[in-house]
């Protein structure tokens, strides 16, 4: 589905990032648009390329707000346009700036967010200008933003952004990207009370927010959960009348490019230079100059190589390449002069007329030179102590053609959980790195070509296009599941309405779900148990109408509390059925055994580690219930982790589904759930009014399994596949009462 205008036509996309893609230059007097070759530049450029992307239209340039590095006397009379995007420039004073971006963001949020903690500077200063700055982007994007246009909001610099937009600009579609890690929540509550709340809120305004990895999405829920009180169904956060949806997408590079480039006459110059001049093992290294990169680190690690492993003296060459970055920081200016001792002592102890043992060089390398270093070198020392993602590791592995050399990359990356076929160090471990620049270089070409090619099949299948449209999938994907499960509390119209069609109907079936719907949640659900009132009122329904009890519970329970009254019963999510005035339960016919001992230990695992959760082993399902753990925060985070687990664990064949049900994470099979035994009661009969309501995430089944005419109600906030919601369980009884009082007029 198109996000649609006003008028019918697909939006514009809108990007919003610190930087501008691009910027004048003047040569020889002559203004000249320079394009910044970041890694979001590259990626935004796929979707120029990619114009079957449905989310907007990619007939119009792409808009771009973003800081910008020329004054604004400069810009008098300029065009920010090149064939691609068209640019519109904020202005941040310089001071303001100052406390922004130096401030705020690479001062506390980036030290933070790469477990620097003792780095972080909290400023009240740096808070005032960054909800500032974010104002200025607003404004600039408020001037251009039209109906149906789609903003895609970049990262750490423009966090209270999203929620500006949807403040002001409620309908139009919004997404945000983190390309940093997002921290632990340990680190993460670092941040002043008002400061994280306004972070949390700010990236919620967002429809798809994305990170790296599962574990900055697993971290960034819990925030949402801890500081906004926005609980999360799996990568879902329920915002009552929107849903917003946190996952993962791995940035990726244009394998294409840097795959095509290996050939190319100036990479193939640089590549034979660069093996001319060095000797006959070379590391490559390449990244900006910052603390969360290891370069220290690896310089260590590369000392202990050459300690450890005289052999190899005389041998090998450690082109390094620092490009500058943030240099006016302290820190920067101080680690600067750290790298420059550090590689001096390593050239002066072990080096010698005819051997430097590193080639430093603090500048930015062009392209195709970068490229032929990459194809040149035996390895990529990739070593940084936290890395959101890190592209050069990928950019590596891409450029080698040849499928040779070897990736070194540190189990601090984001890239690493994408990566394993890599030599994975630890950076902080000298011994390790060294161990395996030894390995690396002993590596036989079959194995390098085996770990090589298996890396290079991940990046050419998920690769920069497949990052941004897999984005953009699912923000298209969440549009429709938002029309799908609008909600809509039952109004006193509403009500009378189905009050009418109830009266007017001569064949009834109305199918009630049993914990939360007919009885209320309590912490042990031994002792949720249905009142007085409600179960006469069903007596009295079921003497008129077919009544259906679809629980998940088991037959002995439902047994129990329902045998006297003549209902249906429908036990274990659908696995077993018994009929009004019958004996015995029937097992449903596509119900196999056997399953359960592959499962249960996962469960009983989890279990033990969570005091408080238990294991009920029913008929014909497993349920791990956490409603009775002594630390429901701690209890909640088993259950994600275990749901997780069991995904991964669980593969198509055996036919089994996990569901995440109210505090309860449940395993049964595929072949039955809610919604089939419901079908089926609907189906064999011909009722002219039909009725279910229930407050489980299971009911979506039975939801949406019953005819379209049927009355669904949902009870609580959550979006749902029902047509109606109602408030509580407590209003079910009242709802009920009064439906059926039309019988009596
Ligand atoms: C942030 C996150 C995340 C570097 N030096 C030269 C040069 N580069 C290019 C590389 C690569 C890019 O810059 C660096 O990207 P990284 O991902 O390694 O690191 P950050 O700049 O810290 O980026 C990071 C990224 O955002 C994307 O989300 O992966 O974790 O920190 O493309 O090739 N390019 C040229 N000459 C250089 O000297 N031509």
């Amino acid at each position: 589905m198109e996000n649609l205008s006003d008028n019918g036509s697909a939006g514009r996309l809108i990007i919003v990032a610190y930087r501008l893609p691009f910027k004048l230059v003047w040569e020889n007097d002559q203004p000249r648009l320079f394009q910044n070759s970041g890694g979001l530049v590259s990626a935004v450029l796929s979707l120029v390329k990619d114009t079957s992307n449905a989310a907007f239209n990619a007939n119009e340039k792409i808009q771009w707000v973003g800081f910008s590095e020329n004054t604004q006397e400069e810009l008098e009379g300029q065009s920010m346009e090149n064939d691609n995007f068209q640019a519109h420039p904020v202005f941040i004073p310089e001071e303001m700036n100052e406390n922004y971006y130096e401030g705020f963001c690479n001062n506390l949020i980036w030290p933070l967010c790469h477990y620097f903690p003792s780095l972080a500077r909290f400023e009240d200063a740096y808070f005032e200008a960054y909800q500032q700055a974010n104002q200025l982007f607003f404004e600039k994007l408020s001037e251009i933003i039209r109906p149906g246009d789609v903003v895609w909001v970049q990262d750490y610099q423009l966090m209270l952004l999203p929620g500006m937009i949807r403040e002001k600009f409620a309908a139009n579609k919004v997404g945000f990207f983190f390309h940093i890690p997002f921290p632990s929540y340990e680190l993460f509550r670092m941040l002043p009370t008002g400061w994280r709340k306004a972070i949390v809120n700010g990236i919620l305004g967002a429809d798809v927010v994305g990170f790296h990895t599962n574990d900055y999405v697993e971290y960034f829920l819990k925030a949402a959960r801890l500081v906004s009180e926005h609980g999360n169904k799996l990568h879902y956060i329920n915002m009552s009348n929107r849903i917003v949806k946190v996952d993962s997408f791995p940035i990726s590079i244009d394998f294409a490019k840097f795959n095509d480039a290996y050939n190319k006459p100036e990479v193939v110059h640089a590549r034979e230079d660069a093996r001319q001049s060095l000797k006959e093992k070379i590391i490559f290294s390449v990244d900006r100059l910052d603390y969360s990169k290891g370069i220290i680190h690896r310089l260590r690690g590369y000392q202990r190589f050459l300690e450890r492993y005289p052999e190899w003296h005389e041998k090998v060459s450690f082109a390094m390449v620092v490009v500058p970055s943030r240099d006016t920081i302290e820190q920067y200016q101080q680690m600067k002069s750290d790298i420059d001792q550090t590689v001096g002592k390593i050239n002066a102890d072990f080096g010698s007329i005819s051997w430097q043992p590193i080639i430093y060089q603090y500048r930015s390398m062009p392209y195709d030179e970068l490229v032929g270093m990459y194809t040149a070198s035996d390895v990529a020392l990739i070593t940084p102590v936290r890395d959101g993602m890190n592209l050069v590791c990928k950019e590596y592995v891409a450029s080698r053609k040849d499928r040779r050399g070897v990736l070194i990359l540190s189990e601090m990356a984001g890239a690493a959980a994408e990566l394993g076929e890599a030599l994975i160090i630890n950076p902080l471990d000298r011994q390790d790195i060294a161990d395996a620049i030894k390995l690396a270089f002993e590596m036989p070409e079959e194995e390098q070509i085996k770990r090589m090619d298996a890396m290079r099949e991940r990046i050419r299948d998920y690769d920069v296009f497949a990052w941004t449209n897999d984005f953009f999938t699912q923000m298209t994907m969440l549009e429709q599941e938002h029309e799908r499960l609008k909600q809509a509390f039952l109004t006193d119209n509403g009500i009378n309405a189905i009050r009418l069609a109830y009266r007017r109907a001569s064949n009834r079936i109305l199918f009630f779900d049993y914990d939360g719907t007919l009885a209320p949640i309590v912490p042990d659900p031994a002792k949720a148990i249905i009142s007085q009132d409600v179960k006469r009122l069903i007596g009295e329904i079921a003497q008129r109408d077919t009544v259906v009890i679809v629980s998940g519970r088991d037959k002995f329970f439902l047994d129990k509390l329902f045998r006297d009254l003549p209902v249906h019963m429908i036990a274990e999510h659908g696995a077993l059925i018994k009929l009004k005035g019958e004996e015995d339960w029937t097992l449903n016919e596509n119900y196999e055994e056997g399953w359960k001992d592959n499962i249960r230990p996962i469960m009983d695992m989890y279990a033990k580690r969570c005091p408080g959760a238990f294991v009920e082993e029913k008929e014909t399902s497993l349920a791990w219930h956490y409603r009775t753990a002594d630390d429901p925060e701690y209890a909640t985070r088993r259950a994600q982790e275990l749901l997780w687990q069991l995904k991964n664990y669980i593969q198509p064949e055996m036919n089994l589904q996990v569901i995440d049900g109210n505090k309860v994470v449940e395993v049964k099979k595929t072949a039955f759930n809610k919604g089939t035994a419901t079908k089926m009661f609907v189906d064999n009969g011909s009722y002219d009014f039909v009725l279910a309501i229930g407050d489980d995430t299971t009911d979506e089944d039975m939801f949406e399994a019953l005819p379209e005419t049927s009355y669904t109600i949902k009870i609580g906030d959550d979006l749902s596949a029902a047509r109606n919601h109602i408030k509580s369980q407590e209003e079910v009884f009242y709802f009920l009462n009064f439906m059926v009082s039309a019988d009596q007029e």
